[in-house]
């Protein structure tokens, strides 16, 4: 018998509403944001909020927008849960802080508790917080070389990791991320290679399997650098920021087996697609693959700053007191908010509610994708899903990617009250990432939204 999972508890109102945007108070804002906040971080809303809860992001100028991104991932409990919101209050009327490192406290050790639970296989492990998803990834990388005495990481075609300067050169697309026409940010960390990712629809040879995938990254890994030197491989199980790019099945099952061969550490990077995202509690799960180390942020606290390195206990502990750590990593309120955020994960059966996410929008978008001439795939897995875009007609031949008409119908969704998310390395790809408590109906005039733009860009 399975347990009935409890309803998520609206405190806003969950419908739409937009009038004319941006509204006075947000124009007001933009003004003052203009002469002290830096022009190199942008928005994708010209809207500044007021509040938010379950689907809904509210303006100050009173406007409803429906959320589709999560703030890219983050709010998978929504962005004001009640059990994340109660934790915090309570853990912020005791203390604040008193850093891990000097005098530690139970919220570290119940996440690192959890984390153990949770994360794939059954091996004893071990786990160290951070704040970020880019400083888990350094820290993931750091342990990698000591343990291993190797130099070499391999990532991936399209990959995202981060912003930090090692992070940056993990992550495969320039521009924005590493450099534009006006300068970059490099130099880069050195004994970083990158090797080709699988991604089924646009592979020259549209027969290959993920198996010859794998074998031509580990080809080429052992041609140009050899597998003796490599520490890590480093991958998104499902890639985030490159294009929600699905790997042909048998891929990660490959290359992790051929890892475990060399002695490398195989790391999952699941700062994005983790902690139910994908309907399982991490992405690794659809394929069965049992990762050395795993990142994780972003869903893990339901909105507060954390991050996880998870790993075999023999790796993480070959690291020597002292090695790790960082003033805030772990800190009591975020690891409050974590508890919060994966009690109410189990309770709504929030890979459940991913999977059933996944059945509407795919219902919908399939069929669209049938009469549009310039949907050239619908993929994801769970609530990670993404439609590509490409010129019309091209998408049985040249493939050629559609920038123009994503950004447009991103646009057109933002005008009609619905914030939705773009990604990809050819900028061809929509992303839908909504809360997971999304109410269905709430989902459904999104949708509405969306395929209106879609028809109106095709
Ligand atoms: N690894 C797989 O998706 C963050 C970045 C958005 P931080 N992705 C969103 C942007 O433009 O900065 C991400 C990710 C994967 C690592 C990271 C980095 O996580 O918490 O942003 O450092």
């Amino acid at each position: 018998m399975t347990t009935q999972a409890t309803q998520p508890q609206y405190r806003l109102e969950q419908t739409r509403k937009v009038g004319t945007f941006p509204g006075p108070k947000s124009t007001e804002l933009a003004v003052r944001r203009a002469k002290v906040v830096a022009a190199g971080v942008s928005s994708s809303v010209p809207v500044y909020v007021a509040d938010a809860d379950g689907g809904i992001i509210e303006d100050v100028d009173g406007n409803r927008f429906i959320d589709l991104g999560s703030g890219i991932a983050v709010t998978s409990v929504g962005a004001s849960d009640p059990a994340v919101v109660a934790a915090v209050q309570e853990q912020v009327q005791h203390f604040t802080h008193t850093c891990f490192m000097i005098s530690p406290y139970e919220g570290y050790v119940a996440v690192a508790e959890k984390l153990a639970e949770l994360t794939p296989g059954d091996h004893e492990k071990r786990s160290v917080l951070f704040n970020s998803g880019a400083e888990a990834v350094e820290n993931a990388v750091k342990v990698a070389r000591l343990a291993t005495g190797r130099s070499a990481v391999v990532a991936f075609d399209h990959a995202y990791h981060g912003r930090t300067n090692l992070t940056m050169g993990l992550t495969a697309k320039a521009n924005p991320y590493k450099s534009s026409p006006a300068g970059s940010f490099g130099p880069f960390a050195p004994e970083i290679y990158r090797v080709p990712m699988s991604y089924p629809f646009r592979e020259e040879n549209p027969q290959i399997t993920g198996a010859q995938a794998a074998q031509r990254a580990i080809t080429m890994i052992e041609k140009q650098i050899g597998g003796e030197n490599v520490a890590a491989i480093i991958i998104e199980p499902i890639q985030g920021e490159g294009g929600f790019i699905v790997p042909a099945e048998g891929f990660l099952p490959a290359l992790a087996a051929w890892a475990k061969e060399k002695g490398i550490v195989f790391i999952a990077d699941e700062v994005q697609a983790g902690f139910c995202r994908t309907g399982a509690w991490f992405a690794s799960e659809h394929e069965g693959i049992v990762p050395d180390l795993i990142t994780m942020a972003k869903g893990i606290a339901g909105g507060m700053p954390l991050s996880a390195v998870t790993g075999r206990a023999e790796l993480l502990d070959a690291v020597h007191g002292g090695g790790l750590g960082g003033t805030y990593g772990g800190n009591p309120v975020a690891c409050a908010a974590a508890l919060g955020a994966i009690r109410t994960m189990e309770e709504l059966d929030l890979n459940a509610r991913a999977k059933a996410i996944e059945v509407q929008v795919k219902e919908r978008l399939n069929k669209l994708a049938e009469e549009s001439g310039i949907i050239g795939e619908v993929r994801g897995r769970g609530a990670m899903l993404a439609l590509e875009f490409v010129k019309s007609g091209t998408a049985a031949t040249t493939k050629e990617p559609n920038p123009e008409a994503t950004k447009a119908i991103a646009a057109n969704c933002l005008e009609n009250g619905v914030v939705i998310l773009t990604c990809g390395t050819y900028g061809n790809v929509i992303r839908l990432l909504p809360p997971l408590v999304i109410s269905d109906e709430l989902l459904a005039d999104a949708l509405d939204v969306l395929e209106a733009a879609i028809r109106a860009a095709s």
